[in-house]
């Protein structure tokens, strides 16, 4: 088989998967569920669903393809830019029967354009990028199907087998030592806009906790009076934490002197070794401040999650180049929760920093910009259009994240009062003098035995 069939291959295979997906989420539910807005953040499951359709349709049988229109009446109706979610469930959507019926037959059609695509020469179109595009925004658009689930009230309907146990690790903190590093891709073949140009940034030494924060450890943060506490919040945090009555991490639940959490339809013990999940941006730079640190930095985040010291070399992901595999990381909605702290060791960075891929989004104190050189491309509405506005860059992905959009250079970005979507977080903090001279004494030791 020729690279290029292979790609064919992995596309269609890439495309299949994606679909198997958005199928499992829609028919998981009835027509009346479908249609209806399980909460003003998010939009009804067939609306994402016709989504998903129309942007294939648009890039992938419209742009590569250059066909003729599937159904160029509806391009309105789903463009995310002309009707806010709250507003989608009195538009006039398709049914779900359409919207099924919709999305079958785009696929057939670019199953059609992927047959004769060169994958080659055109911009769009190498390496299979418009392709790859396209499955990621269906996986994207998963996840947020997958928080409008958890939204939902009733009876649970996902089914998935518990993440594997936690185990100990040897160190709550790791050191990170000073020095520049290759921060975004030039290469990835389906890394998108925002994730371009690879560049050199250098970054100060800093401590980063070696997993994410617990539930447990969170917990003692909402016992010990955290939430009433203004001295742990920025001005904006605490204005939101009063305006929104916030007291815990959404979905817990009190239960005389212990907490519940309500997971997909389940209500159950909140697990002490999980990542925490579903706290916004405020909440968690509250946490971290009450426990004397704060959160990492975006390019911080990502040189714990991808700078290998023996080599110089930023990787794909914290334990190499491979795709994630089960043994990696609790991606892809395999589980349906983060898994405890340490049930990975094989995804652990060179560095000992366990847990950056999958489990839980984790947000950071940057905002959204491009990297020095970005290009907008295919479209400026991917990107370009949020930059500078009101929000927090999240990194790692999530258990419910897709390993094809869960690159240690993918960037996510959020509101920073936003808590429906799958987000924890781990904490930094510079180093100490002391702890300076020491880490250097630690990397000059590895050096001299290499
Ligand atoms: C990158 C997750 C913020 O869901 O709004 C989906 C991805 N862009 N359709 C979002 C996206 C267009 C985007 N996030
Ligand atoms: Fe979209």
């Amino acid at each position: 088989m020729t690279t290029t069939e292979q790609l064919r291959t992995r596309v269609a295979d890439e495309l299949d998967r994606a679909r198997a997906r958005s199928v499992a989420l829609t028919d998981a539910v009835d027509d009346g569920d479908l249609v209806r807005q399980h909460s003003k953040l998010m939009s009804p499951l067939v609306w994402d669903l016709a989504h998903i359709g129309n942007q294939e349709e648009l890039w992938l049988v419209r742009d590569v393809g250059g066909r003729e229109p599937v159904r160029h009446d509806i391009d309105d109706l789903y463009d995310a830019f002309q009707h806010p979610r709250a507003d989608r469930p009195a538009l006039p959507l398709l049914s779900p029967t359409e919207a099924r019926g919709y999305v079958r037959e785009v696929r057939d059609k670019v199953l059609d354009v992927l047959d004769r695509s060169p994958l080659e020469g055109r911009r769009l179109e190498a390496g299979g990028f418009a392709f790859g595009m396209i499955v990621q925004h269906e996986q994207q658009h998963d996840e947020t199907m997958l928080a409008t689930h958890q939204l939902r009230r009733g009876a649970p309907v996902l089914h998935a087998p518990p993440p594997p146990p936690g185990r100990a690790l040897p160190t709550a903190e790791v050191l990170i030592p000073a020095g520049p590093f290759t921060m975004g891709t030039s290469i990835d073949p389906w890394a998108l806009d925002n994730e371009r140009p690879a560049h050199d940034v250098h970054v100060d030494a800093f401590v980063i906790d070696a997993a994410p924060v617990t539930n447990a450890a969170y917990q003692a943060f909402v016992d010990g009076g955290g939430y009433d506490d203004p001295r742990w919040w920025s001005p904006e945090g605490w204005a939101y934490r009063v305006k929104a009555d916030l007291t815990a991490p959404r979905f817990w639940l009190r239960d005389g002197d212990r907490w519940l959490r309500r997971r997909f339809g389940v209500v159950e013990p909140i697990p002490p070794d999980e990542p925490v999940v579903h706290v916004c941006f405020h909440e968690a730079a509250a946490y971290a401040a009450w426990a004397g640190k704060r959160l990492p930095t975006e390019p911080e985040w990502e040189k714990a999650a991808r700078f290998d010291p023996a080599t110089g070399r930023s990787r794909r992901f914290p334990w190499g180049d491979e795709d994630p595999g089960p043994e990696h990381a609790n991606l892809g909605q395999r589980h349906l929760s983060p898994a405890p702290v340490g049930a990975y060791p094989a995804g652990a960075s060179p560095a000992g920093v366990h847990q950056l891929v999958g489990d839980v989004w984790e947000w950071l104190d940057t905002g959204f910009h491009g990297y020095p050189g970005f290009e907008a491309f295919p479209y400026r509405e991917y990107s370009e259009v949020f930059f500078g506005g009101d929000y927090r860059m999240l990194r790692g992905g999530s258990f419910g994240t897709d390993p094809v959009a869960a690159r240690a250079t993918f960037r996510n970005w959020d509101h920073p009062i936003r808590r429906q979507i799958f987000a924890g977080f781990r904490c930094a903090r510079d180093v100490s003098i002391a702890e300076r001279s020491q880490g250097a004494v630690t990397v000059a030791t590895r050096e001299d035995g290499d």
